[in-house]
């Protein structure tokens, strides 16, 4: 049982975040707390530096303005709004409340920022449902936070990034005849309704695919899940109507392409059944939220086992780059002016939202390298005489290298080639780094400087031979 004290000292804490690398060997202070580093230690300066930032409760910043359109689909008092969680949490908090088995890939120290053991960065808003569900202060609510992933380097993805997580329950108890299903149907008939387009091919349970929880019956995760898609498809008519508005404005000949929006199913440890929705953006399907019926152990350990409902998991970025057209998700951690200053004064009046104007495009720089990965240290030939095994190697330690060096002047990285030598069975492999600057252009001198020092830091810090 989760009680008020810890919920109201979370929220507390993120009020006086400041992060410093303590002066004693060990120890890293972050948000005014300091941690006991160990060899699960992996937070880069950058990240740690970055833990102030709270873009999401920047006014007039395009995640605030983002969220607070988002949040006016799931107004209060049905839905509380938390926005001030702290971003150093336990691993029981990010995996273990929420059912991840213990080889599950989040876990690795590749995809998640550890402090410790026992502590990393959050890797999703997901890490307060229990807690939130805990606390039990209103029916539903919506959680906005900073959360932190090591992984790709593209227009899309960004080490740091934020998302809303958004709940809503119905208590058994509380329902006219313990009658969730008509409950659920009552408040649809509330909701208004649309006329986008949205594929959604499959049915709500699937035995294998997407299974029906013990517990509920078919029934109740049918309402359950309609009222849940309603909700965020509303959400996406929203986003786009005031993007559609703000470019009739901008052109007054502007004619938009239909929307294109679908269900895909998908799975997450603590939900059942659960979905995607993606949108077509920009010639591709892209991914802007997780969702699903939320799993009854999970509101039994929070101590509310009458409860059932919805809950999902929105990338605000994503929002923000369809609502605004952004085309590139380091734009967000611009400080220049030619970038902030085109969003002044919208947080207080939302209706003056405006198109995001590119101020300039400055001209990409592309260098590969190439490496061979070295063989394990255990082995050089496998024990049935076949190819060597390689050493351990993961993608996502190439991209975090990249950035430390790099920083924001590193638009993508890309796989460009892979092969294993035929006789000596080493792997080779080369990515492409574009060097692009979003707020001047880059000097091939520069760029060079750039990509030397990311080769001499892959050779010694992956230990893999240059090419
Ligand atoms: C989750 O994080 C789940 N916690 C969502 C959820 C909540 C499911 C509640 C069920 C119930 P996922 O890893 O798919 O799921 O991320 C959710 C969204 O975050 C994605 O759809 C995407 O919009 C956004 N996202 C994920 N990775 C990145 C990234 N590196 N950069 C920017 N946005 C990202
Ligand atoms: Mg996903």
């Amino acid at each position: 049982m989760v009680l008020r004290g810890d919920l109201r000292a979370a929220a507390n804490a993120g009020i006086t975040r400041q992060a410093s690398a303590s002066a004693f060997p060990g120890k890293i202070t972050l948000g005014g707390k300091e941690y006991q580093k160990d060899n699960w230690f992996n937070v880069p300066d950058s990240i740690a530096n970055s833990l102030t930032r709270e873009l999401h409760n920047t006014p007039d910043h395009p995640i605030s303005i983002t969220r607070s359109i988002v949040e006016s689909k799931f107004p209060s008092p049905t839905f509380k709004h938390y926005n001030k969680f702290f971003p150093v949490v336990s691993t029981h908090e990010n995996f273990d409340s929420l059912g991840f088995p213990a080889d599950h890939p989040g876990r690795s120290k590749t995809d998640t920022y550890y402090v410790n053991e026992k502590t990393v960065l959050r890797t999703h808003t997901s890490a307060h449902e229990l807690a939130i569900f805990g606390a039990n202060e209103s029916v539903g609510y919506t959680c906005s936070a900073d959360v932190y992933r090591r992984d790709a380097i593209d227009k899309t993805h960004y080490p740091i990034f934020h998302q809303m997580e958004g709940a809503r329950m119905w208590d058994r108890r509380k329902a006219p005849g313990g009658n969730i299903v008509q409950a659920v149907w009552d408040d649809i008939s509330n909701l208004p309704t649309h006329d986008m387009i949205v594929e959604d091919p499959n049915p709500p349970t699937h035995p294998e695919r997407n299974p029906l929880q013990h517990g509920h019956s078919h029934d109740e995760a049918e309402a359950i899940a309609a009222h849940l898609k309603r909700s965020l498809e509303l959400m996406v008519v929203e986003i786009f109507s005031r993007a559609k508005t703000a470019a009739i404005a901008a052109d007054p000949n502007y004619h938009d392409e239909p929307l294109k929006v679908r269900w895909i199913e998908a799975y997450f440890p603590w939900t059942s059944p659960s979905w995607e929705l993606e949108i077509f953006w920009q010639g591709d399907w892209l991914e802007v939220l997780g969702c699903g019926v939320v799993k009854q152990e999970l509101l039994e350990n929070a101590g509310v086992p009458s409860q059932l409902g919805w809950a999902f998991g929105i990338g605000l970025e994503r929002i923000a780059m369809l609502l605004f057209e952004i085309p590139d998700i380091r734009l967000f951690w611009s400080q220049d002016a030619r970038f902030l200053d085109q969003f002044k004064g919208v947080s207080s009046d939302l209706t003056s939202l405006k198109r995001y104007v590119p101020f300039s495009k400055y001209p990409a720089c592309y260098k590969d390298v190439a490496f061979w990965l070295q063989p394990s240290s255990s082995s050089t030939t496998s024990a049935a005489g076949g190819l060597a095994p390689v050493q351990s190697f993961h993608e996502n330690d190439v991209m975090e290298i990249v950035r430390e060096i790099g920083g924001d002047v590193v638009e993508d990285v890309r796989k460009t080639d892979e092969f294993t030598h035929p006789k000596t069975g080493r792997k080779s492999l080369c990515y492409r780094i574009n060097y692009r600057s979003l707020e001047r252009t880059l000097t091939n001198e520069e760029a060079n400087e750039f990509h030397e020092q990311v080769r001499a830091a892959l050779a010694r810090r992956l230990g893999v031979v240059l090419r």
